[in-house]
């Protein structure tokens, strides 16, 4: 008899949208996936890569057991072995690594490729416990971006999403909700429909560029500019909020006459090489609107300058008091909002003393260079740092190492594992039970499992408390059920979340807590904690000191995430993979021209980091002088070398130690085939 079932569950990967997922499960397997029509954010539709789930959860390429390598690190040659026989060579390896250099010489941690409260935060309280170094993880993706927001805003939660449907004017500002928020375009249709503008600022004219009524393309790396140019038309002619401005900002003063002055249209146009009258339609027109809806994107804070840029964006609502208008305020993530008891999970309280903290953006550097001691044991897990992390050179080095002993916890074999010494099996979030909140609007959800794990594959609660055990670790975080591990991350745990139950989540389905009215109480032009950090309290732009003199003959590399893949998480569902086909990079016509480049042909991208070779698109989709590449292939996806992250170096932000890959200039000539 067949059995057929519809569960309701959820999205795990890292994206501001979590879906609500309608799975339909026949036999034992996923055959369909639907978007929740009960969810009003989801509205009853799935990206293009999640409705390919049952593809990547029952996809030949899944891990089905632990393995262990046979050949040289990076070959990916591998032979099975038991779950027993994989925890008892960990355990026996890690406690040698620790009796010969000390706790911290061991490294562990999971990233965000489960974005599940219990199965994310879990895996730091195993490693808290052993004492191990700390990754700061994240610095990979919004570190730098949070920073120069909480700077400008303190910790208030953003604005609700679903209220852009009241706005009249909508400005997505290196945002691109085609690809990256998908689920907030119906939303901005529907303002549309009732009049209201949407424009777009970014480099590259993206799938949501294209669909704007109007789109300007700044240079990568001028949006701190862009934004004092409108302040300065704002302060200039009057628009500025005057009784907003008085009661809810600080240091406005100064703003206006320390720095606008200078940022005047012309001077903005010479930065950002958009014409005067465009940043002049841009601040009236923001300031005139009832009621301006801004999304800023992360992508944009990803260079050298990316903290201050998106620290000086995040001020245009209080300039005009869009704050608590109906429709009008700022949405970059809604992350604040969710006040879990995280520590219930992650236990710093079993660290004997803070240990050493590794930052996810230097992690190749570090593991070659770090010493007292030195990381000679790696755990990775819902990352693949392989391909993600800057500075691939350092990265592949430090993963081929031969005294240092790694293990990573991944459903498929992905550029990291094949140089792992130990690879084990990783349920899909349809195989494990949690609790989702999302960062793109103000939903929170249970999952039940959908499926009985796949082959031999275990969720990351498991492993992590399997490990704990064998090392002799007593305390009861490692024996709770995920119940109990979402009753503790729920329990004192306030704001939006007070007085919430696990009794009231499970099997609620979506619920939507309250989300903010009001916006900030108040915004800060000057900053004093920024002073205190050593940063510039004013906002102020400044070129690169490093950008290349005009006329050497490089071009600066934009990389956006693709919109056929979710950095590599889909990499193991051949439709997918064949629709984002081979790694790509796009010219714009003049520089392919003068390079002899032509449309699909192959061209190698190169600078002192490393070298790339791919297939070219010829398109002015980009602008002169930017090379624009999408999504994270695998190094097989790359005619030679890669991948992209091998040309893009370690050299931090600003702000919030973030990665700066943005701030990558390359060569690019043709290649012969
Ligand atoms: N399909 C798909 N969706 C995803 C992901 C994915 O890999 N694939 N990744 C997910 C994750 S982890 C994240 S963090 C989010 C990120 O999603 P977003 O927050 O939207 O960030 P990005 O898409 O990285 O960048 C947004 C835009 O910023 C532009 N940009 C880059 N530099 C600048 C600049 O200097 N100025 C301006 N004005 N714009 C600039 C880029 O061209 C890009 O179009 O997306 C999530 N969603
Ligand atoms: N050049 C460049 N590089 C970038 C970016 C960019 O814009 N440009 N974007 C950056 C950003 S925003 C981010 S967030 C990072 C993302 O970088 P990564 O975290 O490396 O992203 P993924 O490739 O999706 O890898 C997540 C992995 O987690 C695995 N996984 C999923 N669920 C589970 C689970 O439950 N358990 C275990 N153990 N594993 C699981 C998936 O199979 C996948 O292999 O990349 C960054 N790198
Ligand atoms: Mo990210």
């Amino acid at each position: 008899m067949v059995t057929e079932a519809r569960v309701r569950t959820v999205c795990p990967h890292d994206c501001p949208d979590m879906c609500s997922i309608i799975a339909t499960v026949r036999d034992g397997r996923l055959v369909a996936v639907a978007g929740d029509p009960d969810q009003p954010f989801t509205n009853g539709f799935l990206c293009g890569k999640v409705r390919r789930y049952p593809e990547r959860v029952h996809s030949p390429h899944r891990l089905l057991t632990p393995l262990r390598r046979t050949g040289p690190k990076g070959a990916g040659q591998f032979t099975p072995i038991s779950w027993d026989a994989a925890l008892t060579e960990i355990t026996e390896r890690w406690q040698q690594v620790q009796a010969a250099y000390g706790p911290e010489a061991l490294l562990g941690y999971a990233y965000s490729g489960n974005q599940g409260i219990v199965n994310r935060n879990i895996v730091r309280a195993l490693f808290h416990a052993l004492g191990a170094s700390r990754l700061i993880a994240g610095t990979v993706c919004d570190t730098t971006c949070a920073a120069g927001w909480t700077y400008a805003l303190g910790n208030t939660p953003d604005t609700d999403p679903e209220t852009v449907v009241d706005s009249d004017f909508i400005l997505c500002w290196g945002a691109n909700l085609v690809t990256t928020n998908v689920h907030m375009v119906p939303l901005v249709d529907a303002a549309r429909d009732r009049g209201a503008q949407l424009v777009v600022i970014d480099p590259y004219r993206t799938r949501t560029a294209r669909r704007a009524d109007r789109h300007f393309a700044p240079r990568i790396g001028t949006d701190t500019a862009l934004a004092l140019g409108m302040m300065h038309v704002l302060a200039r002619d009057g628009i500025a909020d005057a009784a907003f401005i008085a009661a809810r900002t600080t240091g406005w003063e100064r703003l206006r006459d320390e720095v606008l002055p200078r940022y005047t249209p012309e001077a903005v146009a010479a930065i950002t090489g958009l014409p005067a009258a465009d940043i002049e339609w841009l601040g009236r027109r923001y300031g005139e609107a009832r009621a301006p809806f801004l999304r800023v994107g992360m992508g944009m804070s990803r260079h050298w300058g990316g903290g201050m840029a998106t620290r000086t964006v995040a001020l245009l609502p209080a300039v005009v008091g869009a704050w608590g208008k109906p429709g009008g305020g700022a949405l970059l993530h809604t992350s604040e909002a969710w006040t879990f008891n995280f520590n219930a999970l992650r236990r710093p309280d079993l660290m004997a003393r803070p240990t050493r903290e590794i930052n996810h953006s230097t992690l190749g550097r570090d593991l070659l260079e770090l010493r007292d001691p030195p990381v000679m044991a790696l755990y990775v897990s819902s990352n693949n740092p392989a391909v993600t992390c800057p500075d691939q050179r350092r990265m592949t080095a430090g993963l081929a190492r031969e005294d240092l002993f790694t293990v990573v916890h991944d459903s498929f074999l992905t550029d990291t594992a094949r140089f792992a010494d130990i690879v084990l099996p990783a349920t899909t979030a349809m195989e494990s039970e949690d609790l989702f909140r999302s960062y793109g609007s103000y939903y929170l959800q249970h999952s039940a499992p959908v499926l009985e794990p796949i082959g031999e594959a275990r969720s990351n609660l498991w492993l992590t408390q399997q490990l704990a055990r064998r090392l002799g670790l007593a305390d009861p975080v490692f024996t709770a059920d995920t119940g109990m591990l979402i009753d503790a991350a729920l329990t004192g745990a306030g704001g939006v979340l007070a007085g919430l139950s696990p009794a009231a989540v499970r099997g609620a389905g979506p619920i939507k807590v309250n989300a903010p009215q009001d916006g900030p109480p108040v915004t800060f032009f000057f900053s004093e904690q920024m002073a205190r950090d050593g940063l510039p309290p004013l906002p102020e732009w400044q070129p690169d000191p490093q950008e290349p003199p005009a006329g050497s003959g490089q071009l600066r590399l934009l990389t956006l995430p693709g919109h056929a893949q979710h950095h590599s998480a889909f990499a193991g569902v051949a439709a997918l993979r064949r629709r984002a086909g081979p790694a790509t990079a796009v010219l714009h016509p003049d520089d392919a021209g003068q390079r002899g480049i032509r449309d699909g042909g192959a061209v190698l991208l190169a600078n002192a980091n490393g070298e790339a070779g791919v297939r070219c698109r010829v398109s002015d989709e980009t602008l002169p002088g930017t090379v624009a590449v999408e999504g994270s292939p695998s190094r097989e996806d790359f005619l030679c070398g890669g991948p992209f992250n091998v040309l893009v170096s370690d050299r931090l932000a600003d702000m919030g130690g973030g990665a700066t890959y943005q701030s990558t200039w390359v060569t690019a000539a043709p290649m012969s085939e």
